[in-house]
């Protein structure tokens, strides 16, 4: 029978485990990955607000929507409306505000100036955490931001095969991206690590990003599935069975059981929301306000002007589970642990 208590695996262990198929099997590496979320935080489930407030990039990454190449309408949102959306998400009762932007070369030109402000409003006036999720910034960039105040810093490197990844992220430069964050980790941000499921990895791919993970010290750990994007290279590849990217969570939370792990609302919206949560996650990302004008990234728009990206939705949701939405202080006990 599957042992998985050790929670250390080798390279080929993972490999084992990511073939598993066998409905009790994937039962039980599911029922592991749960009962370590509980016992690591009780019914307490942790949510982020998403704040994609430039869609301009630099870059052209052949899944994403955003790619410079693709002819699409984009926006660069103002200070205003970027603090008027965040102060209505940690209204809602987000722990954390995700500030993410395209590449954008304006932000570049004035070295995150206006970025740095913002960081300082919420995290000083809002008293909030926050995340940066700028893509890769030179390391000036970097000390700027944490001396801001920033807590973590994201940048997915999407696959650990550098042969994929000059695929996926056509013209960058693998190690620099590696870099940037290892660099955020000595600064003193927290970093948070992240793979695309169903771009055309292996197993053994997937075995070496889940360990890599925890070799650079990633503190919060994703998986999204590709979703196939309008106008893109990847348009017309498919989007990979969901089971891949729920295996993945399930190894991920048993691996590194103190990790934050997101359900992302942004693969499947609000209905894939409990499979995920199932299956190990211990964090409700990109909720975004209805209405506000601002987009999601997978699925720019799903759910949010219905108003199903919302802590409202989500702890609907999460009460039926018998789960709640943790508090500010909770969190903030929580990632200081
Ligand atoms: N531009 C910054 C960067 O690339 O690091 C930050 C935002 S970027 C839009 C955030 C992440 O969204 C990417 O790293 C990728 O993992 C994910 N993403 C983008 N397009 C996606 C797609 N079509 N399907 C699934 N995930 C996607
Ligand atoms: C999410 N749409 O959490 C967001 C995004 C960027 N740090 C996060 C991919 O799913
Ligand atoms: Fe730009 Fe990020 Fe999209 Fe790549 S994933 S094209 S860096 S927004």
């Amino acid at each position: 029978m599957l042992d998985l208590s050790k929670g250390k695996f080798t390279k080929e262990e993972l490999i084992n485990i990511l073939d598993i198929n066998e409905p009790e099997e994937l039962q039980i590496l599911f029922d592991t990955a749960q009962s370590i979320r509980r016992n690591m935080q009780g019914n307490k489930i942790f949510a982020y607000g998403f704040v994609y407030f430039t869609t301009f990039c630099r870059n052209n990454c052949n899944f994403c929507y955003y790619r410079k190449s693709n002819d699409i309408k984009r926006y660069r949102k103002t200070v205003e409306e970027i603090l008027e959306t965040s102060k209505t998400l940690i209204d809602s009762g987000v722990n954390l505000i995700d500030l993410t932007m395209g590449e954008d070369p304006e932000y570049h030109r004035e070295e995150f100036d206006t970025v740095v402000a913002i960081i300082k409003t919420i995290k000083n006036q809002y008293e909030t955490p926050v995340m940066i999720s700028p893509g890769v910034v030179d390391n000036k960039i970097v000390d700027k931001l944490a001396e801001a105040g920033a807590d973590w810093y994201a940048l997915y490197q999407e696959t650990h095969n550098r042969e994929l990844f000059k695929k996926l992220r056509h013209g960058q430069d693998y190690d620099q991206r590696m870099n940037a964050k290892l660099y955020a980790k000595q600064r003193g941000m927290l970093i948070e690590e992240g793979l695309l499921a169903g771009v055309g990895e292996s197993n053994e791919d997937i075995a070496d990003s889940l360990m890599t993970m925890g070799e650079i010290g990633a503190s919060q750990v994703r998986v999204m599935s590709f979703v196939p994007q309008e106008g893109s290279p990847m348009e017309k590849c498919k989007t990979p069975d969901r089971l891949e990217e729920m295996k993945i969570i399930a190894l991920m939370r048993i691996m590194y059981p103190h990790a934050l792990i997101p359900a992302s609302l942004d693969v499947d919206g609000i209905s894939g929301l409990k499979d995920r949560i199932n299956a190990g996650a211990n964090l409700i990302t990109s909720i975004i306000p209805p209405k506000s004008g601002f987009m999601g990234v997978a699925q720019n728009t799903m759910d949010v002007d219905e108003g199903g990206r919302t802590v409202e939705e989500a702890k609907i949701i999460l009460a039926e589970m018998g789960l709640r939405i943790a508090s500010r202080d909770e969190y903030k006990a929580y990632i200081s642990e």
